[in-house]
């Protein structure tokens, strides 16, 4: 049929077009470049989800959340610096040769990117601080009910303050983890 092929046709062109879109959006990147945008484009797609879910303008999903914050976690660390060999600015990068003045604050960076992603695969099950109910029954596994905070530990633990982020509403853990994001986007990436 006449129509069938049009309409094949069209699915081509748009499935094209999508294509050249992201080629486009990389201004042509190749190699480590673009394998870093790739994994920050992974972080975007799995903040896009998030962000939502975290104002309570979707379903909070555990699975979700645990799943997006993996993602996120799988291109943090040593995964993220490892995408940064020392002066790795070939175009159409948006990186600053700062990020090898000063390695070690971008590799912590890196890492605390990661700590977040875990703390809040962690803390998927905690649901939101604000919600106006418990989180869905099928998320409370095993009815471990009981306080979100963990009590008076936060800050009084043995070594550097660490906050058990386990522990945590999962909004909070997210808001964190966001301005880990910011944080190295200011100090390491060029503006435009
Ligand atoms: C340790 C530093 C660091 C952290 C943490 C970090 N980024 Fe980035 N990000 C960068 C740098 C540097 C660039 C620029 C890379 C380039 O253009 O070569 C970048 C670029 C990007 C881009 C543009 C990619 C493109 O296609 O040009 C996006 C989107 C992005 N980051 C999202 C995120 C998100 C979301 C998070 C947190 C979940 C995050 N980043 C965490 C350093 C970081
Ligand atoms: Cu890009």
């Amino acid at each position: 049929m006449k129509t069938e092929k049009l309409l094949l046709g069209a699915v081509f062109a748009s499935v094209l077009a999508v294509a050249s879109q992201s080629v486009f959006a990389h201004g042509g990147a190749t190699g480590v470049v673009k394998e870093r945008m790739d994994g920050m484009g992974v972080m975007k797609e799995a903040m896009k989800v998030l962000t939502p879910m975290m104002r309570g303008q979707v379903d909070y999903d555990t699975a979700v959340v645990r799943d997006r914050s993996e993602d996120i976690s799988r291109h943090a660390g040593e995964a993220l610096t490892k995408l940064f060999p020392k002066g790795s600015l070939d175009a159409p990068s948006e990186a600053k040769p700062e990020i090898w003045q000063d390695w070690e604050a971008f590799s912590t960076l890196a890492d605390q990117l990661r700590v977040m992603a875990d703390g809040l695969a962690e803390a998927s099950e905690n649901g939101l601080m604000m919600a106006g109910e418990a989180p869905a029954v099928g998320d409370m596994m095993g009815g471990q009910g009981g306080s979100m905070m963990g009590g008076s530990t936060i800050g009084t633990g043995v070594g550097a303050n660490m906050m058990d982020l386990s522990q945590m509403p999962a909004d909070g853990v997210f808001t964190m983890m966001g301005q880990v994001c910011s944080a190295c986007h200011t100090r390491f990436r060029v503006e435009k």
